[in-house]
């Protein structure tokens, strides 16, 4: 793998040989993380931990157990994530991506966030590997429930609603760690993975399973890989790594497409 082009004060002349893989490219998997919301304001995954929750590990907060421990902490965060993404705005990385898919028919987005953020940015049919913070249902019999009015931008402790059905406690819509996958979703990404002939990397460390492992499939079969990140990964396999704001360099390579 070459060594990562640093594109962090702007686009670094990329070869020809990989603006020709992006334009030639007919079937696109993009798989986005946390990163892609950074410029909207989004505190990352590992960020999203100040104020009431600056002790946690975001990986222990982000379980059944946290919740059941202590509900009121766990629905707090999420709560106080979701009136974050309510008072953003997608990026420039999400616009890109959905004027990308409007050109190039066959891309499909992949993304391992919670917020809607690429959905209001124009993209269809976005699988969403970890769920939604806008979807709360019953802890105890699934049922879905409205969410409630959001909360300001202080961190503040409260209970989650109760089920009309069962009288359960309300759960963020999210897939927590030791929590299986949508199945559909997972299925159609393991599919995506499977067939693409370009897989674009956006804003994730890749730390977390099953979704890392889509590029390491894309890449088994011969697809391109392209990571884009402001820090490099060592371990990742990818055929490049553009280092930089996904906002500034994807709307850069829609230019040159
Ligand atoms: C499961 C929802 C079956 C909640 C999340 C192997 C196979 C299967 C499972 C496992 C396995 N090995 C281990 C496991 C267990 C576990 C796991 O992966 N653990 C990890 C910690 C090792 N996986 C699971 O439990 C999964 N369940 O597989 O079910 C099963 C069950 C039990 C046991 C085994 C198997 C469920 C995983 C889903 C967890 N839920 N989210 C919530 O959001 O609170 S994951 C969470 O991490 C978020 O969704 C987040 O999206 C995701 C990944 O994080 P990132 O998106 O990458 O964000 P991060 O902050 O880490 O990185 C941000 C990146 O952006 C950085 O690189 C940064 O440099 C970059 N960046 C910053 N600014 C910008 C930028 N990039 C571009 N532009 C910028 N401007
Ligand atoms: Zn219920």
């Amino acid at each position: 793998m070459p060594d990562p082009f640093d594109c962090r004060s702007g686009l670094a002349p990329l070869p020809e040989v990989l603006l020709d893989r992006l334009r030639q490219a007919d079937e696109v998997l993009v798989l986005t993380g946390a990163g892609v919301s950074a410029e909207s304001g989004i505190a990352t995954f590992r960020e999203a931990l100040t104020g009431l929750w600056a002790r946690f590990d975001p990986a222990q907060l982000a379980t059944a157990e946290a919740f059941q421990e202590d509900p009121a902490r766990v629905w707090s965060w999420y709560e106080w994530r979701r009136a974050q993404v309510l008072r953003a705005e997608p990026n420039a990385a999400h616009r890109a991506l959905a004027d990308w898919a409007d050109r190039q028919g066959r891309l499909r987005l992949v993304t391992q966030n919670v917020d809607d953020l690429h959905e209001r940015a124009g993209s269809r049919d976005v699988i969403h590997l970890h769920g939604s913070l806008h979807e709360p249902r019953c802890f105890d019999c699934a049922n879905p429930l409205a969410a409630p009015p959001p909360v300001g931008a202080e961190a503040q402790l409260l209970a989650p609603p109760t089920c009309p059905l069962c009288g359960g406690l309300a759960r963020p819509g999210v897939v927590w760690f030791g929590e299986s996958l949508p199945e559909a979703a997972l299925a159609t990404a393991w599919a995506l993975a499977e067939r693409c002939n370009l897989c674009l990397v956006v804003g994730t460390s890749g730390l977390v399973q099953p979704a890392a492992s889509l590029p390491v499939v894309a890449r088994q079969q011969g697809a391109t890989v392209i990571r884009i990140d402001p820090q490099p990964a060592a371990d990742f396999q990818a055929d490049w790594q553009l280092l930089g704001a996904a906002g500034l360099i994807l709307p850069a390579l829609l230019e040159r497409l």
